[in-house]
Formats: C-alpha cells, structure tokens, sequence
C-alpha cells in the first residue's frame, strides 16, 4: 500500500523491492537441532523468495553444503549435537571468505561474549533468539547487501567489461596462486588484422566480434582458463592433455577461418594466429615463448598456429 500524496513512500519502497528481487538469486541453510525453530527461519526467508535447506547440526550442514553448491546464505544455530554453530563458521571459513558465503549466527543461549564468540569464528552477524522478527528481516537484508556488493566488486574486478572473460589481473592471480605441478599448455591468441576490420567496419563491429570470439572460446574451451589479455588478444592455460589441447586449437583456428559471421547486417570474416607452449615452466616463461611462437605465426602468415 503507497499512499498517493506521499511520494517519499514510492523511493524508499525501492531499495526494498531490490532486495526482495536480488533475493532469488540467494539460497540459505538453515542449520539447527530443533525441527520447530528450522521451520520458523525457513518460512520467514521463504517469504522473502530466499530459497532454503535445512540441516540439524554443523556436521550435516557440511554434508548438505557440500552437495548444494549454491548455498550463500547460512543461518546456524549455536548448541548443537556432533557440532555446534561456531565450530561449524570456523570450518566454512576455512574455504569461504566473508564476501562469498554469508553466516548468521542465532541462539537462545546465555553465555557470556557469545556474539563475539560467533563475529571472531567469521560470522557476518548474530541474533538473540527469541528475535524480534523486523530485526531479522533488517540484519538479513544488511548481510545480503554486503555480500552482493563484494560479488559485483569481485566481478568488476575480475572480469572483462566487453567480452564478460577472466581479465588479466585475475589470470595472473589465479596462475600463480595455485602451485601448479608438471607441465601445462598456455596458448596465446591474437586476431589477424584487427586494425583493418575496426577501419573497415567500424569499432562498433569491432567489439561484436570480440565477443563473439569470447564466446566461441568459452565454447572450446569450457575447462581452461580463458582470458582476454588485452585489446584483441586472449590467453588460453589448459591443465591436461597437450593432445587435447592441440586439436582443439587447429579446429578453432578452421572454425573461425570458415565462419562468416553477419553482424548489424554486415558480412565478417576474420582469422586469428596462435602462438602454443607445453611445459613444465612459471607462467611468465610460459607467456614469454608464447609470445615468440605467435610472432612467428604472424610472420609465416597468419591463420595458423605455432607449437
Ligand atoms: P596483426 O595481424 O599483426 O595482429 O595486426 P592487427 O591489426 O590485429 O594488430 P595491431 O596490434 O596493430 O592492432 C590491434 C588493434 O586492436 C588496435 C586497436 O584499435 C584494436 N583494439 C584493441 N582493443 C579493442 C577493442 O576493445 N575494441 C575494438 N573494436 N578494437 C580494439
Ligand atoms: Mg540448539
Ligand atoms: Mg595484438
Ligand atoms: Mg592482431
């Protein structure tokens, strides 16, 4: 109900109607011994289209997030059999930051410097049962506010505006972060007379094609790290088989080779060269013979791959 002469009403509705719509992309556990107390806090977060599992104490609720790999929502209970609420946050923790996985602790109990017990172990924030139900509501919508600003910022930071791929600060993070054992393929791609087709067609259809090679990439490539590296430029690191790897790179190169696409009524063709390493090398030698095997791609004419 927004009544007619108070216009404030209608703008701080909004923020309300944001929250209530970001919270079907959300998915909570909520994790307690007592059957009755689960029913309630599922049915209050139900109302807000915040899909929900249960679990009966911190074990299960390992086991059950383990499964659902969707959970970014826990709300845990404190005394529990087997495992209680703040051991279970100290083991999410372990694997999920703040900015990830959201945790609301609640309890009935009496213990001295609980809140702080449940804030220290990782917890967003935490509630004395029994709670009043418009507090729940405020400190559930503050929580999940956070957590989908650090999801937009962790996206903006680690993904390329135009083609949606890893960007290069987050290929960098993520290959040298993880200790990678035994050799590797890193293939490093550039498309053939980009210059040419923005003059020809416009930057516009510059971008589009872009995007569409992104696309095709991702396609390709659905187990590798794909990044775009810089202006018309993408980096492939592939983990397995440089077999594999090596065929799926002479399909793609055919691929775009004979594809002619049509964009904003435009017919396009284009082609890309490929510069291909496999060895057991850091990322920074692994680019830097890339990089020699591309020029030499370029040089030997184009559309073609150098190992
Ligand atoms: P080569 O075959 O030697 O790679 O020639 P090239 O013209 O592709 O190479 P060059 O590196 O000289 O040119 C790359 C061009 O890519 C220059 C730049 O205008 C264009 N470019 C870089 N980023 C973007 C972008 O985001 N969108 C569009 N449309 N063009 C871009
Ligand atoms: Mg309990
Ligand atoms: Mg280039
Ligand atoms: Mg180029």
């Amino acid at each position: 109900y927004i009544p007619k002469d108070n216009p404030t009403c209608i703008s701080s509705i909004i923020p309300i109607l944001k929250r209530l719509e970001n919270n079907r992309n959300h998915k909570a556990l909520v994790v307690d011994d007592s059957v009755t107390a689960r029913r309630y806090v599922r049915s209050l977060l139900e109302r807000q289209y915040i899909a929900v599992v249960e679990a009966r104490n911190g074990d299960h609720a390992l086991e059950v997030i383990k499964k659902e790999k969707d959970i970014t929502l826990v709300i845990t209970d404190y005394s529990m059999p087997e495992r209680d609420g703040v051991s279970l946050i100290k083991e999410l923790r372990r694997t999920n930051q703040q900015g990830q996985l959201a945790i609301i602790g609640l309890s009935a109990s009496d213990e001295a410097a609980l809140t702080a017990k449940f804030l220290k172990a990782g917890a967003n924030d935490f509630l004395k049962k029994p709670f009043n139900q418009e507090e729940f509501y405020c400190r559930l919508h503050s929580t999940l506010n956070i957590l989908d600003s650090e999801r937009r910022l962790y996206h903006h930071a680690n993904k390329d505006y135009l083609t949606q791929t890893w960007n290069r600060r987050y290929f960098f993070e993520h290959s040298l972060a993880k200790r990678h054992k035994g050799p590797r393929c890193l293939a490093l791609l550039d498309i053939d007379f980009f210059k040419k087709l923005n003059d020809t067609y416009g930057h516009h259809i510059g971008d589009m094609v872009l995007i569409e090679l992104a696309n095709t990439l991702q396609i390709y490539f659905p187990d590798a790290l794909v990044a775009r590296f810089g202006g018309e430029e993408f980096c492939i690191l592939y983990g397995n088989s440089s077999l594999v790897f090596h065929q799926r790179l002479e399909a793609l190169i055919q691929d775009i080779a004979d594809t002619e696409l049509n964009i904003l009524n435009q017919a396009i063709q284009y082609t890309i060269s490929l510069g291909v390493v496999n060895a057991d090398a850091n990322i920074h030698e692994l680019i830097r013979r890339a990089d020699k095997c591309l020029y030499q791609a370029k040089s030997a004419g184009r559309n073609q791959l150098v190992l």
